[in-house]
């Protein structure tokens, strides 16, 4: 029994040494430890030993039976460990992979030339006000000064809607509406950005929607030379307080005087080159003293007050200082266009 015992032992040792996973393993617990395992069986028959035998034999089987699950232990845990350690490799995430880039937008370079005017003109005293995109025909062109006859109205061909409601073509009927609104007895200073529409074929130059900054500055003795040291502010700080400016005589129907502004060339410094048309000067914008017409029609006594407006576009504005060449780059929306002008 003893030498049976013995080579219940080894038999198990070896296989529980080869063996190579864990069902396997507990094929051999039960083939020798369960309850019909041989371990087992034989000790079923020690019944027919001796006495003296019968201690002797139960205390190798115990030892025997001991070594078996000692093995049979320490190999589950040798095989559970080699398991665990190859789902973590197969489950292994490589973290020096780079990671996927984030797109980060920004404001549209109109969108930052329009607040950074704004700002110019707030450090001014002026307030931001905006206005409806559908207009009256009354506030768009005649409480303007251009009445229903008036040729200028054929200058803008315009976006009707009705007989009475169109796309505005200029952001001066905001002004209008204000000044109505104040009175005609408080004074204004206001500049208007937003957007406007005109019947014109998109071209380098030319877009049916744009973008348009007017400014009005109603008070008692405001004069010409208001306007003019207010634009040559508004023009150094935009552009360099190396730049000069010049108004030239104009007309608008809504101001009298009307003049243009025009910048000193930064590239020949007045000399003369293909930047500026061999003048050395640059047109940025138009402006004048507002028309006693349209300041009695919002309520205004033309005696006792005076003002003075402008009206500039921020994408001229934007094409000058970065050099852009097409108006048709802020409306196509191309990203290697747009992302030139924001950090990401
Ligand atoms: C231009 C010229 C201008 C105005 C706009 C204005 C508004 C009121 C009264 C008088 Cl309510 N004038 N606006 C005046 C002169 C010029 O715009 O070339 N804009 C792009």
């Amino acid at each position: 029994m003893k030498e049976q015992l013995e080579a219940i032992q080894q038999e198990a040792l070896e296989k529980i040494n080869t063996v190579d996973n864990l069902k396997e393993l507990q094929e051999i617990r039960v083939a020798y430890l369960g309850k019909k395992g041989s371990l087992t069986s034989v000790l079923r028959g020690m019944g027919q030993l001796s006495k003296e035998e019968r201690p002797i034999v139960g205390e190798m089987a115990n030892r025997i039976r001991e070594a078996i699950t000692a093995s049979l232990d320490e190999k589950k845990e040798a095989l559970e460990k080699e398991a665990l350690e190859k789902q973590l490799e197969a489950e292994a995430i490589d973290i020096t992979l780079p990671g996927r880039p984030t797109n980060v937008g920004g404001p549209h370079l109109l969108t930052k030339i329009v607040e950074e005017i704004e700002d110019l003109f707030i450090g001014m005293g002026y307030e931001v006000r905006e206005g409806p995109e559908v207009e009256t025909d009354y506030f768009n062109f005649e409480a303007l000064n251009l009445p229903k006859d008036h040729p200028a109205r054929d200058m803008q061909d315009s976006f009707y809607i009705t007989n009475e409601l169109l796309l505005r073509t200029h952001t001066s009927p905001v002004q209008a509406r204000t000044m109505r609104k104040y009175g005609g007895n408080q004074p204004v200073k206001m500049i208007c950005p937003g957007k406007v529409y005109r019947r014109d074929t998109d071209d380098a130059t030319h877009s049916h929607q744009f973008t348009q900054i007017e400014g009005l500055y109603v008070d008692k003795h405001v004069r010409m030379s208001d306007l003019k040291g207010t634009l040559d502010r508004f023009a150094k700080k935009m552009f360099g307080e190396e730049r000069k400016i010049r108004l030239r005589p104009s007309f608008f129907p809504f101001t009298e005087p009307s003049v243009e502004m025009d910048i000193s060339c930064k590239v020949c410094h007045g000399d003369g080159c293909s930047v500026c048309k061999q003048t050395g000067w640059i047109e940025i914008l138009g402006a004048g003293m507002v028309h006693p017409n349209v300041l009695e029609m919002a309520g205004y006594d033309s005696n006792e007050y005076t003002g003075f407006a402008f009206g500039m576009g921020p994408e001229r504005i934007a094409m000058l200082k970065y050099g852009i060449n097409d108006i048709r780059h802020f409306y196509t929306n191309d990203r290697r266009f747009l992302k030139q002008y924001h950090q990401a």
